[in-house]
């Protein structure tokens, strides 16, 4: 496997960055998790676009440009033989001194890793997953903007280890105010009599790329969707509830809090909901 490293394809083995790097030492960095269908980078400029937008947040000058970076990650896939895969690309502060001022960081790192990726099981497409709200509650707006998609992920981590010491994969987060704000890594959905509902940006959701997949499949359906406050009683009485992510794609929730969400098995728009994400992958993006 090759990586991209600030403009260089690396064997893996060298891939490696400094330890005064601010992404390592701080966190201090953005990155973009984008998968790649039948040769086709799903909805890259949309990632492009959230890049730069985490980069304006946190004050960091991305060395490259839009069209550069859509190069180099289609040249990333291509360098490892790729047809379907995962990218992780990555941008750190850069290597800087010890202190948390960025003043010192000269140049960010770009790294580009394209690889398989591991999905959930497919047992649970067919028969559904079942979540659990933890302790850990998301990270405030007002304190960092969850919708930067930092390097700095020990909130969501916090939240995993705690659902899947509970037994669970996956852990459904709330904010400060008790509303629900999204899952670890993916954000949340339910339907309820014929309305689609997913939390708003505003409670503490990333704005998922695959999130705004499900909203345009909604509009296609002819189903109305709200971006609403959800409490944890609104996804008990759910008639059916979904989680969307690059990685997860959309996988259907039958159970919440050990509530049975509906019938407790994957319902009828879901899987309709699932069916067209299927048919967009290698169609809306960029070909190699
Ligand atoms: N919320 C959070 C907090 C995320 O990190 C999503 C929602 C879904 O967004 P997209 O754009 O992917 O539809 C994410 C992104 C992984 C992994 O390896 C997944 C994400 C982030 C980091 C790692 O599973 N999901």
């Amino acid at each position: 496997m090759h990586v991209f490293l600030n403009g260089k394809f690396v064997p893996k083995e060298e891939a490696s960055v400094s330890v005064f790097d601010h992404g390592l030492l701080y966190g201090d960095g953005i990155f973009e998790g984008i998968r790649l269908y039948n040769s086709c980078v799903f909805k890259l400029e949309e990632h492009l676009e959230r890049l730069e937008l985490s980069a304006k947040a946190i004050l960091l000058d991305l060395p490259m440009s839009r069209s550069e970076l859509a190069d180099a990650v289609c040249e990333t896939c291509r360098q490892n033989g790729l047809t379907d895969g995962y990218i992780r690309l990555l941008v750190t502060r850069g290597v800087g001194h010890l202190g948390l001022s960025p003043k010192g960081c000269e140049t960010p790192s770009v790294i580009i890793i394209a690889d398989k990726i591991q999905l959930y099981p497919k047992e649970y497409y067919e028969d559904g997953l079942k979540i659990i709200t933890v302790p850990t509650r998301r990270i405030n707006p007002a304190a960092l903007p969850p919708m930067v998609k930092s390097l700095n992920y020990l909130n969501n981590i916090l939240a995993k280890i705690e659902a899947q010491q509970a037994g669970y994969l996956e852990a459904i987060m709330l904010n400060d105010e008790g509303y629900v704000a999204e899952c670890t890594g993916d954000n949340i959905f339910l339907v309820y009599k014929g309305r689609i509902i997913t939390t708003p940006t505003s409670a503490g959701a990333l704005r998922g790329i695959t999130r705004d997949v499900a909203i345009a499949i909604a509009d296609e359906l002819g189903l109305p969707l709200d971006a609403n406050n959800l409490t944890r009683y609104d996804l008990w009485n759910a008639d059916e509830c979904f989680l969307t992510g690059t990685a997860a794609e959309i996988i259907p929730v039958v159970e919440v809090d050990g509530r049975k969400v509906g019938e407790g098995k994957p319902g009828p728009v879901t899987r309709s909901f699932l069916e067209k994400f299927r048919a967009k992958v290698s169609v809306e993006g960029k070909m190699l």
